[in-house]
């Protein structure tokens, strides 16, 4: 009996654990605004036509003036310059210090997929990964992101529903709850 119980809370921890990882990629990949962009600053920074600044998240590109910084802010404004971003907002903090929107930034690359912006800085070798304390975990970014999952989260995820993963951690803590009753 002893054994049941420490198994079926062994099995109650991974579910959970899992459970709070669905949560987490449905919460990454989620689009909170839609604009266009209308000037880019430099590499990890632009204005949106809605007035609002942009610093891309948990990236640092080289500071105006520095090497590299041309390209770098070039790079930036060949992907987004004058095409509508869709932004995903840092759920933590919104804005840094200095008011600007924390986003993971996408533009259409194909009927079916966004490009992340911040990833493909990062990859061509314009910025730097910094990984700020946010929603976001810069290892995690991929290059090109489902368009059926950044607008309907859970819809076409790989990831079972978490509805389903809730329910059957439930079950296994009510058996579990059971099996210690009778002890
Ligand atoms: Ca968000
Ligand atoms: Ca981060």
């Amino acid at each position: 009996m002893e054994t049941l119980a420490k198994t079926a809370m062994l099995l109650a921890a991974i579910l959970l654990s899992f459970t709070a990882q669905c949560f987490h990629s449905v919460a990454c990949s989620e689009i909170d605004m839609v604009s266009t962009v209308v000037s880019v600053y430099d590499g990890d920074t632009f204005t949106l036509a809605t007035g609002d600044k942009v610093r891309l998240a948990d990236i640092n590109a080289p500071e105006m003036g520095e090497t590299s910084s041309i390209e770098a802010r070039d790079y930036l404004s060949s992907l987004v310059r004058q095409k509508t971003v869709y932004l995903d907002i840092d759920d933590m903090n919104r804005t840094d210090k200095y008011g600007r929107l924390v986003c993971v930034v996408y533009v259409d690359y194909n009927s079916t997929h966004y490009l992340n912006v911040n990833k493909a800085l990062i990859d061509g070798g314009y910025a730097e990964i910094k990984d700020y304390p946010n929603e976001f975990d810069p290892r995690s970014f991929v290059l090109y992101l489902p368009k059926a999952i950044a607008d309907h989260p859970g819809a076409a995820s790989p990831l079972p529903e978490p509805v389903f993963v809730v329910t059957v951690a439930a079950l296994v803590i009510g058996l579990l709850a059971a099996f210690l009753r009778r002890r």
